[in-house]
């Protein structure tokens, strides 16, 4: 892994750990709410694509909001920089450290806290791990409103600071609308508490809001009460080859219009990006006729089966008789739909089996959002860098899939090795050429380490000042995940 902290100074005025540290930490936590093992720390100081390594000493697991209270109040007091971490899968090299910070792992604070069956909320702590809570709703017959790939590992909390979007947004919305409350930790220690779950509180402003997407820059969230939908008693997936960007537009116009209220999901992805998954997962093609330039997944959710079936497929009649696709399947039982979905949510994992991805998660109008995908891929081309086979290329591919429901694409450049050389071509290439088309340079995933001398291609000058001044109030020591997001 390349550290990146050769683009970043270390900040003096962040105090450096020492032994009165560690024992005022095991008075809050005892011995085994520390880890200082050299081998035990490199899972947390290093990212999901392997790409960040901090160095930090020491993570702390605290178990209460109280303890993570009593915990941030002595940093700030010395001045010790923390980066809360979650289940560590960001991809923006935000949970990590970047020197020394001490790493808060929200991991030992995974208790479901409770659940009303007759309104759908659910409270939690915010190191539940999104595929618990959602197994728990299942039992219940409630489902999580969010989704993806990560779910075996990310935590609630994690996804809430990085207001993460997922497979299902199109139906379920953001984060914004659907957490109705927080507890989070302030620099300070006081705990900001707004478990209470009203659905409607017009009383001053909204200051969840603040901490949905704030990426451990201003506090630690510690508990979430969020809004959760009846489970689907019936759902479908269909997994779609296409010849066209432009197909996969108009199937989406037509997919709206005819599935309208049991649309669940609509995914696209690129026909490199399958083949790239297809290689990793060692499966073949879900569609036995060929390979394709373009594939869609549409999931429907509804509770009448009959009606769902009869639905999607006339509208598969339909789409076929106008050409718009070229060949399809539809999962004929459970197994088949998680195998779809795994093709889908596997394509982070097979771009980046070749030694490495530089991703880019972006929002575009849809019209010209594949065309980013084939700009890169030219320029690419004309520096003579990249090759799908030739082992010497330092570049496999540029591909292109994503949340097209959303005007989110995500473009991966997948890579044998990270070198300057290609880094340099991509930025801030993509991030202009985003900029040009008024798009957002960070959809999904934050802006974390990666993106934070870039958050002017997307936001002014005032707002950002805006952003700056809030962190500063809060965080005036600056000691929540320096060195990130602005
Ligand atoms: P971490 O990675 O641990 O942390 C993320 C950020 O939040 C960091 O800045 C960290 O400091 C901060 N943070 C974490 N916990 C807290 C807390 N309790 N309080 C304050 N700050 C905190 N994202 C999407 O939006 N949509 C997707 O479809 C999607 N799919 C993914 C698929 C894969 C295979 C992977 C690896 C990632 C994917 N992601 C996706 C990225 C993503 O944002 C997450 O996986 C997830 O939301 C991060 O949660 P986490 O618990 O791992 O957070
Ligand atoms: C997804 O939609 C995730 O699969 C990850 O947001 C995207 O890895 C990516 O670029
Ligand atoms: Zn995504």
């Amino acid at each position: 892994a390349d550290t990146y902290s050769h683009k970043v100074q270390r900040d003096p005025k962040f105090k450096k750990l020492d032994d009165a540290d560690i024992e005022f930490f095991k008075g809050v936590l005892t011995d085994k709410g520390l880890i200082t093992d050299a081998d035990d720390l490199l899972f947390y100081n290093e990212d999901w694509m392997r790409k960040y390594r901090g160095q930090s000493q020491l993570v702390l697991k605290p178990k209460t909001t109280e303890q993570v209270s009593q915990i941030l109040k002595y940093c700030n007091e010395q001045k010790l920089a923390v980066v809360p971490q979650g289940g560590n899968t960001g991809l923006v090299g935000g949970s990590n450290p970047i020197f020394d910070e001490i790493i808060i792992s929200l991991s030992s604070m995974n208790k479901i806290r409770s659940f009303d069956s007759v309104s759908g909320i659910l409270k939690l702590d915010a190191g539940v791990i999104l595929e618990t809570a959602d197994q728990y709703l299942a039992e219940q017959g409630y489902i999580f409103p969010l989704d993806l790939g990560a779910k075996g590992s990310c935590h609630v909390g994690g996804n809430v600071a990085c207001n993460a979007g997922g497979l299902r947004l199109l139906r379920y919305g953001s984060l914004h609308g659907s957490v109705l409350g927080l507890e989070a930790v302030l620099p300070d220690g006081s705990i900001y508490d707004s478990m209470h779950s009203l659905r409607k509180d017009n009383t001053g402003y909204d200051l969840k809001q603040l901490f949905i997407g704030s990426e451990g820059t201003l506090g630690i969230i510690t508990g979430i009460s969020i809004l959760c939908p009846s489970r689907p008693q019936t759902q479908n997936v269909a997994f779609l080859a296409v010849s066209s960007y432009e197909a996969v537009q108009k199937v989406f116009v037509e997919a709206r219009k005819e599935l309208s209220e049991i649309l669940s999901a609509f995914e696209f992805m690129d026909g490199t990006s399958l083949y790239l998954t297809g290689k990793h997962l060692k499966l073949d093609n879900p569609i036995e006729s060929g390979e394709y330039p373009f594939y869609i997944l549409i999931e429907t959710s509804g509770s009448n089966k009959e009606h769902d079936d009869e639905k999607l497929e006339n509208f598969l009649a339909g789409a076929m008789e106008a050409e718009l696709v070229d060949d399809g399947i539809i999962a004929q039982d459970e197994s088949q739909i998680q195998s779809l979905w795994s093709w889908r949510e596997s394509i982070p994992e097979g771009v980046t089996a070749t030694g490495g991805v530089y991703k880019y998660d972006v929002s575009i109008p849809l019209p010209e959002l594949y065309s980013l995908v084939e700009a890169c891929n030219e320029r690419l081309q004309e520096a003579g860098i990249v090759s799908l086979e030739d082992e010497s290329k330092p570049v496999v591919a540029a591909v292109g899939y994503g949340h097209i429901g959303d005007g989110n694409l995500h473009l991966n450049v997948s890579v044998r090795k990270y070198s300057s050389e290609v880094e340099s071509l991509l930025e801030p290439f993509v991030y202009e050429w985003i900029q040009s088309r008024k798009g957002s340079i960070s959809a999904e995933h934050g802006l974390g380490f990666q993106k934070k001398n870039y958050i002017g291609y997307s936001k002014s000058p005032v707002e950002i000042n805006m952003i700056k001044e809030i962190k500063n109030h809060y965080d005036p020591n600056g000691i929540m995940n320096p060195y990130k997001y602005v």
